[in-house]
């Protein structure tokens, strides 16, 4: 954390949730997740706030303290929930860039709620950031907040970073609302996102669309200049790996294995339910290898754990309903009294019990059509501290360019999918262990913790050689 303290500027982390969840009894503690161990005791240190919508719609909450952390509840009604949130950030922005898996929904009601939830949260953040500091924005759902506020509050330095795929040209331009959308972008001093090509797309885009000038990843636009750079997330190794070494975990995992009847190799998916992940590809590639008898369903079962999500989305609905009929025709046909072939579960876990599930996977299934990282590839990894353990990874995941000793595949090319997870399946132990041995040193280098220092390091020098300042 060094690089973010040397900055001794107070930090303003704005995302469209806060970092923390109610307990049962009415308190609030950090929520999981390693954006929030990342951020966490960086914003304590030096005395940051983080902004954000409390996910009760309605909530007018007054600012409050966890742990040290200012949380400043920006409040969102049920009515702009449904627009701004479900609407216009998961059923026009996702589909889009996500390689518009599915159509977008384009509706000016919706994009006017988005652009009133933006103006809120910018407004919520030149009042309460202090002189000079630095406001790091995260996510498509706040896209035209950095040009508000830097139009409100031109003395801050303001950073963006998108979590998700940022489309190639071609794509972007179907949005009714794009030249808003870059324009909101450029009220940075850096944009972050998870690839190079993410970075390359958003530049592209720019200098298609507006009067700039473009230098490789640096736009001047209105006199000012803004850079474009990559910075791949990561997770924090630390905790997973202190999680995956405890008792308990190791005992848990013994108990899945048990439970799952002491099959040979434990496949495993691990998503939100969502229709980028390639869930319904891996089931029907493992449910075509059953059937040709190259897996056995007596030696090979498949777990997976598909997390609730965006419910309210007509396409999440289609989804999981298309989803569970694969699941139920599977087991239909290859399962044994008391052995289902493929174990499904609809939840949500707690952490200790997804370690204890990664340890106890000995092929990890990662296949999306298009991911901006995918952080369940980094958690399989550190969580086999056992150095064992096989990851099958799609190239249109951004973990891609760094996980290089993984099984990668196309997944839009059904063979190579098959021939992936069998190759994966009767890998020799040596090459196991050799390729994991790849991926935990990959994932050591660059934590989550690495990457917050990264990207703010890259902030404090994009402000200060901005021309304008
Ligand atoms: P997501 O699309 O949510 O994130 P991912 O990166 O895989 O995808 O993160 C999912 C997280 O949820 C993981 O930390 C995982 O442990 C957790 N999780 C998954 N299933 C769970 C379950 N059943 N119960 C509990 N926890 C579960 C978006 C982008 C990604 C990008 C991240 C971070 O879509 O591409 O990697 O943000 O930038």
């Amino acid at each position: 954390m060094s690089e973010t303290s040397a900055m001794g500027r107070p930090i303003v982390i704005a995302a469209n949730r806060l970092p923390v969840m109610r307990t049962d009894d009415g308190d609030w503690t950090p929520s999981p997740g390693g954006l929030v161990r990342a951020l966490y005791p960086m914003l304590r240190e030096t005395g940051g706030t983080w902004v954000g919508w409390t996910g009760n719609p309605d909530d007018d909450a007054e600012p409050f303290s966890v742990e040290g952390v200012d949380l400043h509840p920006v409040p969102v009604s049920a009515e702009e929930m449904s627009l701004y949130y479900e609407g216009f950030s998961n059923d026009a922005l996702w589909p889009l860039y996500h390689d518009a898996l599915r159509e977008s929904t384009y509706d000016s009601e919706q994009w006017d709620a988005y652009r009133t939830v933006n103006d809120r949260f910018a407004t919520a953040l030149a009042d309460i950031a202090p002189e000079g500091s630095v406001v790091w924005v995260h996510d498509y759902q706040l896209q035209l907040v950095p040009g508000l506020l830097r139009a409100a509050r031109p003395d801050l330095t303001i950073g963006f970073f998108l979590h998700i795929p940022f489309p190639s040209v071609d794509l972007f331009t179907r949005l009714p609302w794009r030249d808003e959308i870059v324009k909101g972008l450029l009220g940075c001093d850096l944009v972050g996102f998870q690839r190079p090509r993410d970075a390359q797309n958003f530049v592209a885009t720019v200098d298609q669309l507006l009067d700039v000038q473009v230098d490789d990843t640096t736009v001047t636009y209105d006199g000012r200049t803004v850079v474009a750079g990559e910075y791949p997330i990561s997770i924090d190794v630390d905790e997973v790996e202190e999680i995956a070494t405890g008792r308990a975990t190791r005992q848990r995992t013994s108990q899945i294995r048990a439970r799952l009847g002491d099959p040979e190799v434990i496949m495993l998916g691990v998503d939100r339910l969502d229709y980028t992940k390639g869930i319904g590809l891996r089931l029907r590639a493992f449910a075509r290898l059953l059937e040709d008898g190259r897996l056995d369903p007596t030696r090979h079962v498949m777990v997976q754990v598909a997390t609730p999500t965006r419910e309210a989305v007509e396409h999440y609905q289609d989804e999981r309903a298309s989803i569970e009929r694969l699941v139920g025709e599977i087991n239909g046909r290859f399962s044994r009294i008391g052995l289902p072939v493929v174990h499904y579960l609809y939840q949500s876990l707690p952490y200790d019990e997804l370690v204890a599930l990664y340890r106890a996977g000995d092929v990890m299934l990662v296949t999306p059509f298009r991911d901006g990282m995918n952080l369940v590839a980094k958690e399989y990894a550190a969580a086999h501290i056992d150095g064992d353990g096989v990851l099958v990874l799609s190239e249109f995941a951004g973990a891609a360019d760094e996980l290089t000793d993984a099984v990668q595949v196309n997944p839009h090319d059904d063979r190579a999918l098959e021939d992936a997870i069998v190759e994966a399946v009767e890998m020799h132990r040596h090459e196991r262990r050799g390729r994991m041995a790849g991926l935990r040193d990959q994932i050591r280098k660059s934590d989550v913790q690495g990457w917050a220092g990264r990207f703010l390091a890259a902030l404090d020098v994009a402000s200060t050689t901005d021309t304008s300042s």
